[in-house]
Formats: C-alpha cells, sequence, structure tokens
C-alpha cells in the first residue's frame, strides 16, 4: 500500500499535482504553505493544515512528501525545499499523471513528477526532483540531471544531455544529441541546435546565448 502524502506549497503547481494524485487514488493528508495568512484555505479541496514547521508531527516514515512548489526560470526554491526535508529523513513521492506514457525501462529518480500527456521513451534516465510537464516529451535515451524543470510542450530529441537546476522554457525544442550544462536556461520557443555551456541562458531560433548587461 502507498503512504499518504503530504504536499509541500499551494500555488499553480500543487493544483495541478492534486489533480494527478487524485487520479491515483493517492491519501492527501493536506498543504504546507510557507504563507501564514493562508493556513485553513483550500486548494482544490484540499486545506493548508500550517507552514513548515507543522512536518514535526509527522514521522518521515509513515508519509511522503510531494514538492508542490514549481519554477520559473529559477529552480532554487524547489531544489532547496528537495534537499532541506532530504536532510531531515523525509522521502518524496513519484508523482505521474495517468496519461503519461513511460517506457517500461526508464529510469525515474526521487521525487519525479510526470504531468498529464508526457511522453518518456525508452532508455531515458530523469533525475531527482524533475518536473516533465503538461505534454513534454523525451525521446529515447535522454539524460536529464536532478532539479531540472522541462516546462509545459518541451520536445527533447534522442540522447539529449542534460544538467542539474536546468529549466527548459515552454515549448522550446532540443534536437538530437545536444548537451546542456548545470544551471542553464532555455527560453520559451527556443529551438537549441548547439551544445549549451554551465551557467548560461539561450533564447530565439536558432538558440544564442544571451549576453547580460549589469
Ligand atoms: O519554502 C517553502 C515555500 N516557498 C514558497 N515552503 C512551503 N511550505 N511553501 C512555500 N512556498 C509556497 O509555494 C508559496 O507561499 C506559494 O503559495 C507556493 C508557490 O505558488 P505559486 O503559484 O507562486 O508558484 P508555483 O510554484 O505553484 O507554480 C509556478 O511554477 C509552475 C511550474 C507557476 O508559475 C505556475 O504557473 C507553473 N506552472
Amino acid at each position: 500500500m502507498t503512504l499518504p502524502v503530504l504536499i509541500i506549497g499551494g500555488g499553480g503547481h500543487a493544483k495541478v499535482l492534486i489533480e494527478a494524485l487524485k487520479l491515483r487514488s493517492t491519501t492527501i493528508l493536506g498543504i504546507i504553505d510557507a504563507d501564514s495568512t493562508r493556513v485553513g484555505t483550500e486548494v482544490s479541496g484540499i486545506r493548508i493544515i500550517g507552514d513548515d514547521s507543522v512536518l514535526s508531527g509527522y514521522k518521515a516514515e509513515k508519509v511522503l512528501l510531494v514538492n508542490g512548489i514549481g519554477s520559473v526560470k529559477v529552480p532554487k526554491t524547489r531544489s532547496s525545499v528537495f534537499e532541506k526535508f532530504r536532510v531531515q529523513g523525509f522521502s518524496f513521492a513519484t508523482v505521474i499523471h495517468p496519461s503519461a506514457v513511460v517506457a517500461t525501462d526508464a529510469v525515474l529518480g526521487e521525487g519525479v513528477q510526470i504531468m498529464a500527456g508526457a511522453v518518456i521513451q525508452p532508455g531515458s534516465d530523469i533525475g531527482a526532483n524533475t518536473i516533465v510537464n503538461t505534454n513534454a516529451s523525451v525521446d529515447h535515451d535522454c539524460v536529464i540531471g536532478n532539479h531540472v524543470h522541462l516546462s509545459p510542450g518541451v520536445t527533447l530529441s534522442g540522447e539529449v544531455h542534460i544538467g542539474s537546476t536546468v529549466h527548459i522554457g515552454t515549448g522550446a525544442t532540443v534536437i538530437q544529441g545536444v548537451k546542456i550544462g548545470n544551471n542553464s536556461l532555455v527560453g520559451a520557443g527556443s529551438v537549441v541546435v548547439h551544445d549549451v555551456s554551465n551557467d548560461t541562458e539561450v533564447v530565439g531560433i536558432p538558440a544564442k546565448k544571451i549576453t547580460k548587461n549589469s
């Protein structure tokens, strides 16, 4: 029997997760949100029961956490929440919407979230705490690091390698065999045809590096 879950964060991403969890008949004990003014309110019928301190009332072996904090551009809050609660001994549930297609040999890390309509093809390996969002597709033999967000409609062709803490914006396409380094960002709608270094932001068709003026 699967353990009941607590959701961390009660915003837009949590709403999407709640739908997938309900379809999987997972028991949701409540939502924990940093905004104390929201305690007692509900998200999609699930109650916000308190802030992070509430977790001290739960035994780590009796509950799984679901990281309800999404990310736009910077996945830092999402990754730090994951690391913080792992250190405290909690584990994160993997959430897969029933309409997603996941190859039988795909490897999914702890806390991976695969949303409605997403496709993961054979030979792919998805790192811990990564989101494969609505209708994103990951083709054969892709290797994706931890804390990555593939936004809705992203297309990765075969053998793409993505480092950790990377954000790929909505509708972006990455062609066959491209490598994208850690902490990088691909703008929405971009088409990536060349490798991207660590800590680099690229946008456009074909995607080019953005140089920031300080
Ligand atoms: O450390 C925290 C914490 N930090 C922020 N602990 C807990 N327990 N909660 C935290 N939060 C809460 O997460 C905020 O108070 C807020 O209620 C929630 C984040 O909600 P928001 O709607 O701002 O963002 P999101 O992460 O749910 O969704 C973003 O990312 C998704 C992938 C949105 O931009 C969505 O549109 C997007 N689809």
